[in-house]
């Protein structure tokens, strides 16, 4: 076990942070709180891990990028990998990335993955399905594959959620094309909404247009990696890359133009201008946009009483960023963000367990851990 304890005083006020602050943001007031966080390491030494999920048993499976799945189980996490995964195109920012129960898993036992697929001149982000037995992976299908295919290692997303109805929600990145994520005819830069088998749902808002692919919920993101079912509202709440400066936290809503990259807070790596707008009409504004980046990666929201001072919040991991972002929210805006963890490592995904306690894995080293809080 480690120990990772943490003192802060108040940092900002409200009335100084939209003009004493160095960042352009509208997060609200910076904060630090009074707060310990302790961190028990459960497993070491894994691949670029991306995802996980809690199974009933008391497993939990873990992602790697690289295309591997393991299962962690008793304090142990066992090094022979998971048989029967489909084809992973392990290329660039793409690979294994997010795996999740169905809905009724203990009905149906369906764990759904999200991961690059190769085909015929490249490969893009794709969704199926398998049922795990032991160590195997059986009943494997496809069900869904990106279009089109391409060789860039750039912007896959991606995670699944289903909502309280049962609609299957994932993410594409712009695939590195930024223009590419203001036109339908792709699926690229979108929020994208099926059944649990694949099939489009006739209400989603693009059904019967011309030009249109029937999957996109909606468009104009950039690249997606961290999405959320509000467990109260039922907003689907996301986060997104922005290039350099301009990572947003967003409530994504149908058929809505999210405005990238007409539309940022964001400026090329080289320092040139991607646009002049920060805003237009027609298009959503983020809830909140962080510039300088941090490069969001995962996303929660707490509601267990093991983290009574962050009921409600939203952990955000940050890869370049190293922390964990703790975002206060009212309704659709924030309050109050704060920085935990800073400088422990490049943050890939937090989930809150069926015990309640958060569950975090983190690259550069690769580690998944617990947080407890003193
Ligand atoms: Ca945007």
């Amino acid at each position: 076990m480690r120990y990772f304890i943490l003192s802060f005083i108040i940092a900002f006020t409200a009335g100084l942070i939209s003009c004493t602050s160095p960042a352009d943001n509208n997060s609200g007031e910076e904060i630090e709180q009074e707060v310990q966080i302790k961190v028990d390491t459960l497993a070491e030494g894994l691949q670029n891990p991306w995802g996980m999920a809690f199974l009933p048993d008391g497993r939990i499976l873990i992602a790697e990028r690289p295309g591997n799945l393991r299962i962690y189980e008793d304090g142990n996490l066992y090094s022979e990998p998971v048989d029967g995964l489909p084809e992973i195109w392990a290329h660039g920012q793409g690979g294994l990335l997010d795996v999740v129960l169905h809905p009724q898993y203990d009905d149906n036992q369906w764990l759904y993955f999200v991961y690059a697929a190769p085909g015929p001149g490249g490969g893009n982000t794709a969704i199926g399905r398998g049922k795990l037995n032991d160590f195997t992976l059986t009943e494997f299908e496809e069900l869904f594959h990106g279009y089109p295919l391409s060789g860039s290692g750039a912007h896959f997303g991606s995670r699944i959620v289903f909502d309280e109805q049962g609609y299957l929600f994932t993410t594409i990145g712009d695939r590195g094309q930024m223009e590419t994520a203001q036109e339908l005819t792709n699926h690229h830069g979108t929020v994208l909404r099926m059944y649990d088998d694949g099939t489009v749902p006739e209400d989603n808002p693009f059904v019967g247009q011309e030009d249109a692919l029937p999957e996109i919920w909606s468009y104009g993101h950039r690249n997606i990696q961290g999405m959320i079912i509000h467990p109260e509202t039922g907003d689907i709440w996301t986060h997104e890359h922005g290039p350099k400066g301009g990572d947003e936290i967003n409530v994504v809503f149908k058929g809505e133009n999210y405005g990238w990259p007409l539309a940022t807070h964001g400026i090329n790596y080289d320092g040139s201008v991607i646009t002049p707008d920060t805003t237009l009409p027609g298009m959503v504004d983020p809830i909140l946009h962080w510039t300088p980046s941090i490069a969001p990666c995962g996303l929660e929201i707490v509601t267990s009483n093991k983290y009574p001072q962050w009921q409600g919040n939203l952990l955000v991991g940050a890869l370049a960023g190293q922390h964990i972002h703790r975002v206060v929210i009212q309704d659709r805006e924030v309050v109050e963000t704060e920085k935990l963890l800073q400088g422990f490592a490049r943050f890939r995904a937090i989930e809150q367990g069926p015990d309640g306690y958060l569950y975090v894995l983190t690259e550069s080293p690769g580690l998944f851990f617990r947080l407890r809080l003193q």
